[in-house]
């Protein structure tokens, strides 16, 4: 309901042909798919994250720029960008931000709940969206995976369970993502990627998200089939993300 009226009030401040006749939303998307798979680059998609409902505040002392280019110096294959403002602290600003400083792909990450949120992401600049199945139907996880891959955006599913993946699963999207938290009750457990990387089709590359804290879990995400890492609090929580993600990969 919250991000309803949130959707609602972005649509009475910028119409779709607002969106649709900003010079950005012309410009041809980065594929996330070959930047996952660019042996030159680390599969980690690495997030700026100033704040979040489990943790409070975890960093709101440092710029989304700094951050972003230290993280792709340091092998990002994308950025994962918060734009939902109240329970992220994050702004569609931090990605057009981004944006200018940094040539690879971008994901947007918010709760995308109409096409509106579509439509904008690519107006601000960003390559991928985020599905989350647990908060969307399967005819609006079709609908809306079609109108982004319709505009050059990669898709980026993001599942918790066997139920939500077996229910979800759509030609039209890109990578398929297991968030190791449960965005119910906020427990973590990587397990869950391990548990579910054997039921993810092949057609698509596999990402783990959330609570990843080592190199040795990559290693045998890797092991399990996984390509991308979505990576946030382990970096953000230092005071150069960028510097600590370097540290990281060395
Ligand atoms: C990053 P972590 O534990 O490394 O900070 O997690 C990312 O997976 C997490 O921020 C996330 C998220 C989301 C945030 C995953 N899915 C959906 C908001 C909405």
């Amino acid at each position: 309901a919250h991000k309803k009226t949130e959707v609602e009030v972005a649509k009475a401040l910028r119409s779709y042909k607002e969106l649709e006749e900003s010079s950005l939303f012309t410009r041809q998307p980065y594929s996330l798919n070959q930047f996952l798979l660019d042996p030159m680059r680390t599969g980690i998609i690495a997030e700026f994250k100033r704040k979040s409902p489990s943790k409070g505040v975890i960093n709101d002392k440092v710029k989304v720029e700094d951050v972003t280019t230290g993280y792709n110096t340091a092998g990002a294959s994308a950025l994962s960008i918060l734009t939902d403002h109240d329970f992220f602290m994050g702004h569609e600003d931090d990605l057009m931000a981004a944006r200018q400083v940094n040539s690879i792909p971008l994901l947007r990450k918010d709760f995308m709940i109409d096409e509106y949120q579509i439509i904008e992401a690519k107006a601000i600049g960003a390559d991928i969206i985020l599905l989350i199945a647990a908060i969307l139907t399967p005819v609006q996880i079709k609908q809306y995976a079609e109108l982004a891959k319709s505009l050059g955006l990669s898709v980026l599913l993001e599942v918790h369970n066997l139920e939500e993946l077996q229910r979800s699963i759509d030609p039209n999207l890109s990578a398929i993502g297991v968030n190791n938290r449960n965005l119910a009750d906020f427990t973590v457990s990587v397990e869950t990627s391990f548990q579910l990387a054997e039921h993810i089709p092949e057609e698509f590359t596999k990402v783990s998200e959330s609570a990843i804290s080592n190199t040795q879990v990559i290693k045998e995400l890797k092991q399990a089939g996984y390509n991308g890492f979505l990576i946030g609090e382990n970096f953000m929580k230092q005071e150069n993300p960028g510097e600590a993600m370097a540290e990281f990969v060395k």
